[in-house]
């Protein structure tokens, strides 16, 4: 059993040399990268969370967790690569208006493409017109809103009431995720669905596309 929790601490500790080392040890002892990212990564930013929260780490110290977090998934990533050639359809991607949190939305991105979707990553501070221009462009069939602040999360309403009023809501599923929502949110903004994780994305847009 590989011990995550010097992965976890250096994540933590923003050091970023050091989760790069623990993360390829783990990938040459065949640890499952989908561990690598839960059980080493994602639980050493949970614990950052906490301490943000109650303020003994700050954002410069958080940033550089989040760029110690990033690195390492960068590294495991090709490993959760499905291998398929072909798309099972289009899913545009963001983070709403206002908000900056991207690294949650870039792993249900990551799990979706492994799952063999093709994936438009708009980035953080999406308006629900760029939504819109990108469903259009892509001929996507699935927009997946990410959020992290209780105060950005009407913006996913906006982006749905967007994308109605320029006609599209009909011809595509809208998902929403990210830590302040709930399944009530969901069903009362009007979306399709909901998942807990990226996980749970990918089998959303599964159920929702068959
Ligand atoms: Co921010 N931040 N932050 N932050 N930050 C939170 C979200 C917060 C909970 C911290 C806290 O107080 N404990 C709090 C929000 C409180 C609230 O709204 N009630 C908060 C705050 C307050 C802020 C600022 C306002 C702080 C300030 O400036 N005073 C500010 C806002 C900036 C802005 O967005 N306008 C801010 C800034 C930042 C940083 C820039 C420093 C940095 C972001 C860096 C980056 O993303 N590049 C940051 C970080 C890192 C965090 C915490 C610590 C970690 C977030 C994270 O990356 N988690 C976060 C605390 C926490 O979440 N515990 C916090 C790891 C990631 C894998 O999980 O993002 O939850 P998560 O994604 C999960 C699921 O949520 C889900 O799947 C993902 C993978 O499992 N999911 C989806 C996400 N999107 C989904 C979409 C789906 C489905 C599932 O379908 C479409």
């Amino acid at each position: 059993m590989f011990d995550f929790s010097g992965l976890s601490d250096a994540v933590i500790a923003g050091d970023e040399d050091g989760v790069l080392d623990l993360a390829q040890k783990a990938i040459s002892a065949k640890v499952d990268p989908l561990s690598i990212i839960n059980d080493g990564l994602i639980a050493g930013m949970n614990v950052v969370g906490a301490r943000f929260k109650v303020n003994d780490m700050y954002v410069p110290e958080v940033l550089m967790s989040a760029a110690a977090m990033k690195a390492g998934v960068a590294l495991v990533k090709p490993l959760l690569k499905s291998g398929e050639t072909t798309t099972k359809g289009t899913v545009i991607i963001g983070t709403v208006t206002g908000d900056l949190h991207d690294i949650g939305k870039s792993l249900v991105g990551m799990m979706l493409e492994c799952s063999g979707y093709a994936v438009v990553d708009l980035g953080v501070d999406v308006s629900g017109d760029d939504f819109v221009a990108a469903v259009k462009a892509n001929d996507a069939r699935i927009v997946a809103l990410s959020c992290m602040l209780t105060t950005t999360m009407l913006q996913m309403k906006t982006t749905i009431e967007v994308l109605a009023t320029q006609g599209i809501r009909k011809n595509v599923k809208v998902i929403i995720g990210g830590a302040p929502i709930t399944q009530e949110f969901a069903d009362n903004i009007g979306s399709d669905g909901y998942a807990t994780d990226a996980a749970g994305a990918v089998d959303l847009v599964t159920k929702l596309l068959n």
